[in-house]
């Protein structure tokens, strides 16, 4: 009974020191990181540290730095016998560094996970600065590009496009351009549309959207001007006479006078936002043929009216007598020539 004894107390030794072995080289639980990823830039700063381990643990011991020796004051360490921690005092806006590592349950401490970090980030960023086009205007483009100032702390712009100003409908709505402009691919139908961008951070931090802005589509082009003075194929005696012609949808005008019918070459070729034009030079006597076309605000230009034409004549023809002084005249030859042949019957 003694000697079974004995050989009990000598295998349990024996156990108890197999098993201390085996947890000392075999058993030391290595711990991994899980999230946030390494170097990620989060916009939540409380947040959840997890990690994980290659065996069971008994408890973790976490460690949270701005420096990476983990040895700064606001050195944050803790445990926990769970495999995750919940930051719930806010943490700067700054880089953290962190690493964990884990007990057994023979109380065994392996060594420290490898250390990662990550980018506290809650600050959106600036609203961006559209650059065009400006709101307000008209285009005759219905292809647009709509442009806006980049910012490097954007990280993806989101663009909305609608044709009412409280975005109700969207025409377009991309929300991960990398670039700071925006291009059409179809055609826009012709009216107002309505634009606003926004930009979000690397940490996922969304800025206001930028002021609605507004632009229309016009690729309707402007009437045709009617001539109106000088009446087309008059003939008038001064040199820089006042051209005028109906008033139509545009904000610009061109006038072209040419002494030759195909306008081939250009006396005047000139734009103006009359619906009027008092030619300043004078004009040399001849015919002159005139025709005019207007743009909208929006670029359009319409076709070109109708060609007239008018005559200029200033020089005096010298006046034929009248008929008073022919007859007196043609009496007194008369007289003239009966006296003369009286004259020559004497001799
Ligand atoms: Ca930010
Ligand atoms: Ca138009
Ligand atoms: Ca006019």
């Amino acid at each position: 009974m003694k000697k079974i004894l004995s050989f009990s107390l000598i295998v349990l030794c024996f156990s108890v020191f197999i098993h201390v072995q085996i947890d000392n080289v075999q058993g030391i639980v290595y711990t991994y990181l899980d999230s946030p990823n390494n170097t990620a830039i989060i916009n939540d700063n409380t947040p959840r540290l997890q990690w994980g381990a290659s065996g069971t643990t008994s408890l973790c011991r976490y460690q949270i730095d701005t420096v990476n020796t983990f040895d700064s004051p606001n050195q944050y360490n803790g445990t926990t016998i769970m495999h995750y921690v919940d930051i719930w005092f806010p943490l700067n806006e700054t880089t953290y560094y962190w690493r964990v590592q884990s007990r057994d349950h023979a109380y065994v401490w392996g060594t420290y996970s490898s250390t990662w970090y990550f980018t506290v980030d809650i600050t959106p960023p600036a609203i961006p600065v559209i650059a065009s086009p400006a709101s307000g205007i008209s285009m005759c483009d219905d292809e647009p590009s709509l442009l806006w100032n980049d910012d490097v702390e954007v990280y993806r712009y989101q663009v909305q496009v609608s044709n009412s100003s409280d975005f109700s409908y969207l025409l377009v709505n991309p929300g991960d351009m990398l670039d700071n402009f925006y291009a059409f691919t179809d055609p826009l139908d012709e009216g107002k549309w309505f634009w606003r961008v926004r930009g979000k951070d690397y940490a996922g931090n969304y800025c206001n959207w930028t002021a609605t802005y507004n632009f229309t589509v016009d690729t309707t082009a402007p009437a045709i001007p009617v001539l109106e003075t000088p009446d087309n194929l008059a003939i008038i005696g001064e040199n820089n006479p006042l051209l005028d012609w109906s008033s139509i949808d545009a904000t610009l005008y061109q006038v072209q006078i040419s002494s030759i019918m195909n306008f081939s070459t250009l006396e005047y070729n000139i734009t103006t936002a009359n619906s009027y034009y008092q030619i300043p030079t004078t004009l040399d006597d001849g015919v002159w043929y005139w025709r005019v076309r207007g743009k909208d605000d929006a670029g359009n230009w319409g076709y070109w009216s109708a060609i007239w034409w008018f005559k200029v004549e200033t020089v005096v023809v010298p006046e034929l007598p009248s008929i008073h002084l022919v007859a007196i005249l043609t009496i007194a030859s008369s007289i003239i020539v009966l006296l003369l042949y009286r004259k020559l019957r004497k001799k």
